[in-house]
């Protein structure tokens, strides 16, 4: 978990492959379908383009059908999801169906201006939609109303860890690695 820009699919990526598990992003998930223009894309652009989040019961589907391929039978990373209490409930019932849990439920920590200056410099970078100052502005209010109150959620389960986001990434990747193993995450 983290807030837009938190470095959140920048750190799944590594993380995942120090695991040996699949890194399920539904953020990338979404922009694949949007790039290939299936009806998922289509339906989630217009959500994605204004910042907003898409809708409960596409991006439950959706990590449900993704969760019950083969490579994710031993285990994953969820990266961006859930976001809201619907998809916290969700995913509650996919793990109890499998008879399994979350080992762990990482936050990342970043200042407010450190995150905007990211997403400004990847817009710049990689001209995403949703990287516009506006909707920068607007995804940040959208995480502080509707995920940041999961933080609570997750750290009344004892599931909670949270690492400091700001620094160079390989820093974060030590400082990720080093509370997963802790949490005893790392090793199961
Ligand atoms: P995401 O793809 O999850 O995008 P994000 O919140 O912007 O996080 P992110 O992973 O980008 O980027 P990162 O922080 O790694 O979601 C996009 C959209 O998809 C959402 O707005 C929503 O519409 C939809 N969506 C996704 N999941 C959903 C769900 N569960 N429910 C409903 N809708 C959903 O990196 C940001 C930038 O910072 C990068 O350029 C990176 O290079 C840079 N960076 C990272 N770490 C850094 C560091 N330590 N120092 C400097 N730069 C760093």
């Amino acid at each position: 978990m983290g807030p837009p820009g938190a470095g959140k699919g920048t750190q799944a990526k590594v993380i995942a492959q120090r695991l040996a598990v699949p890194a399920v992003s539904t953020g990338d998930i979404f922009r694949v379908n949007v790039t290939q223009r299936t009806e998922l894309g289509r339906e989630a652009k217009r959500y994605m383009d204004a910042g907003d989040y898409v809708p409960d019961a596409i991006t439950n589907a959706m990590v449900r059908a993704r969760l019950a391929e083969p490579d994710a039978a031993d285990g994953f990373l969820l990266d961006g999801y859930p976001r809201t209490v619907s998809q916290v409930e969700e995913l509650d019932s996919m793990l109890a169906e499998r008879g399994s849990g979350l080992d762990a439920v990482l936050l990342l920590t970043v200042d407010r201006d450190e995150v905007v200056e990211r997403l400004a410099r990847r817009a710049r970078d990689e001209g995403r939609a949703d990287d516009t100052v506006e909707v920068i502005g607007h995804r940040q209010d959208v995480y502080a109303d509707q995920t940041a109150p999961l933080v609570e959620v997750y750290d009344g389960r004892g599931l909670l860890v949270r690492v400091d986001g700001m620094g160079p990434v390989d820093e974060v990747t030590s400082r990720v690695l080093r509370v997963l193993d802790q949490a005893g995450a790392a090793a199961s």
